[in-house]
């Protein structure tokens, strides 16, 4: 019986493999066999040759071997590093590796530190400390399959780049025969450390499954960072428990006047915790002091005439602002990054700051420096959109650059860290062409060939590579509405952008990129994605 991999049809399974996974973990360096119970038997053969060199992004080097590998349903997965971390990662794998029709297969434990050829490993090494925190080694000889890294996340992006090299109906849970992989030998590491994507669930509400389902196809493309646009003019998305009007007035509707939603500060919690597991820091924004008409009309004192504002649903920026002269704001202010951190782990808060047009540069600049502030004593540090760095920025304080004709000149003269969010390049709510239903167009057509083929460290003059701290594609979600409508604009082109983030420039051509990204539309056909066939690259 085959179902799709993602959402709830599979959590039973993942939870199955994982309860194995962590007792196997504190046996410490262990081998364990995990198979579930299987249908009817299906022809066990070896698959065809998995997509040679499919892998996105493009490793930093990647040496063919000889001979093949084979997995079949005896294959072995053991791990070292006995972590519950690095237990579940095997687990993860384990949702791949083909396993055996015939016969219902118990779990096997070898002994620890057996080496049984034909296995597949995967071993912390913390001696590797050339490949950074995500970096990892893969060997693929025919005589077993070794994944080695300094720490758990580069044993997940092995695990990815694995998974790759598979065909793509392994994502669906299915019976496969034996697969066999070609002798390879990886060596890779990202170029840089901020690889993200942002979700706006609030001008459209999200609900908390299928944020999950973003986060899995986040994680196939070695994204590690997950920005939740919160709240906005048309809705505030979060449960705050000193402030429960956000959500009871301020959560109750959308764009279009649909019903709206939040999340319970237990489901973000949650969506935390599973972001997390899959390497992925969650950054939290609270757009302010503009954008904040849900805000607005769910307290009245937030509004300088006293006056609560009506909900707005309609798709207009700029006309909201916190009134930046009374104190109930900070107090608001503070109580609401106070709870939000506290659920957060992630070492960073988003307060926005885009588009205020209701205040003088003066007024803005102290809302953003108190605002900061307030930042700093929850432990958090501060990142904004461009237009905060007109304020007197601290050390520590990212400048997430989104406006095509801007220069960043004040970020760059203050020194900011950046992250590059071009809106004519990573903007995935741009349509891709004036045939694209779906989307707006006011930074232009984006196609895949736009998001792939530029180079961050020459975006801007004088944001050299050093201060550049990567690159996020926003989902700003004013004409989306269902997952279908996200998975559409973000695929092909949030491939294109995670590959800009990690594969070393000189490596990158947009000739191969598209060969290599033609193997994936059947993987994302076999998850369910959504995806936009696009005629620049030739599927296969
Ligand atoms: N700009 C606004 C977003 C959204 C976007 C749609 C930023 C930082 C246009 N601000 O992008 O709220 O409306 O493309």
């Amino acid at each position: 019986m085959n179902f799709t991999r993602g959402g709830c049809k599979t959590s039973s399974r993942m939870a199955l493999l994982c309860s194995l996974a962590t007792v196997q973990a504190c046996s410490g360096p262990a081998a364990m066999r995990v198979v579930e119970e299987t249908s009817a038997a299906e022809p066990v053969g070896v698959a065809a040759e998995p997509p040679d060199g499919g892998i996105v992004p493009l490793p930093l080097s990647t040496r063919a071997g000889s001979g093949r590998f084979t997995i079949g349903p005896d294959t072995e997965i053991q791990f070292t590093g006995g972590s519950a971390e690095v237990a579940w990662i095997a687990a993860h794998l384990a949702e791949f590796v083909p396993v055996d029709a015939a016969t219902p297969r118990s779990t096997r434990v070898m002994p620890a530190g057996t080496r049984a050829a034909g296995a597949i490993t995967l071993a912390l090494d913390p001696a590797l400390t050339s490949l950074g925190t995500e970096g990892y080694q893969l060997s693929i000889t025919p005589d077993g399959l070794t994944a080695s890294a300094p720490g758990p996340a580069g044993l997940f992006y092995a695990v990815q780049t694995v998974r790759q090299m598979l065909p793509a109906d392994i994502e669906q849970i299915s019976s496969l025969g034996r697969q066999a992989l070609a002798a390879t030998a990886i060596e890779d590491r990202p170029r840089f450390v901020w690889r993200g994507a942002m979700l706006d669930v609030s001008r459209h509400f999200l609900g908390p499954a299928d944020v999950k389902r973003f986060i899995d196809m986040m994680a196939l493309y070695k994204l590690n960072r997950l920005h939740l646009h919160l709240s906005d003019d048309q809705g505030w998305r979060i449960e705050i428990k000193s402030w429960p009007n956000l959500t009871a007035r301020g959560g109750s509707s959308a764009v279009g006047g649909g019903p709206g939603g939040f999340y319970t500060q237990a489901q973000y919690a949650d969506l935390v915790a599973y972001a997390a597991q899959r390497f992925i820091t969650v950054v939290p924004e609270i757009d302010m002091p503009g954008h904040t008409n849900a805000a607005l009309a769910s307290y009245a004192e937030l509004n300088c005439d006293g006056r609560a504002r009506p909900l707005y649903t309609g798709m207009r920026v700029g006309f909201s602002s916190l009134c930046t002269t009374t104190e109930s704001t900070y107090r608001f202010v503070d109580d609401v990054v106070r709870e939000i951190s506290a659920l957060t782990p992630g070492p960073w808060f988003h307060i926005g700051g885009d588009e205020v047009k209701t205040l003088s540069a003066p007024s803005y600049a102290a809302f953003v420096e108190r605002a900061q502030t307030i930042v700093r004593s929850h432990g958090k540090q501060m990142i904004g959109w461009d237009e905060i760095a007109g304020a007197a920025l601290h050390p520590t304080t990212i400048v997430q650059y989104w406006r095509p004709n801007a220069t960043a000149r004040d970020a760059i003269r203050q020194g900011s860290s950046l992250i590059l969010s071009p809106a004519n390049k990573v903007y995935l709510d741009m349509k891709y062409s004036p045939a694209t239903s779906l989307g707006l167009r006011w930074a232009g057509y984006v196609t895949v060939r736009t998001a792939y083929e530029w180079d961050p460290a020459r975006l801007l003059a004088g944001a050299s590579e050093a201060s550049i701290l990567g690159i996020e594609a926003p989902l700003w979600s004013e004409t989306l509405v269902t997952l279908d409508d996200y998975e559409y604009m973000a695929f092909p082109r949030l491939a294109a952008v995670a590959e800009a983030a990690w594969s070393p420039q000189s490596e990158r051509r947009w000739e191969d990129f598209r060969a290599r990204l033609a193997t994936h539309g059947a993987r994302w056909s076999a998850m369910g994605i959504n995806y936009y066939r696009s005629e620049e690259i030739p599927w296969r």
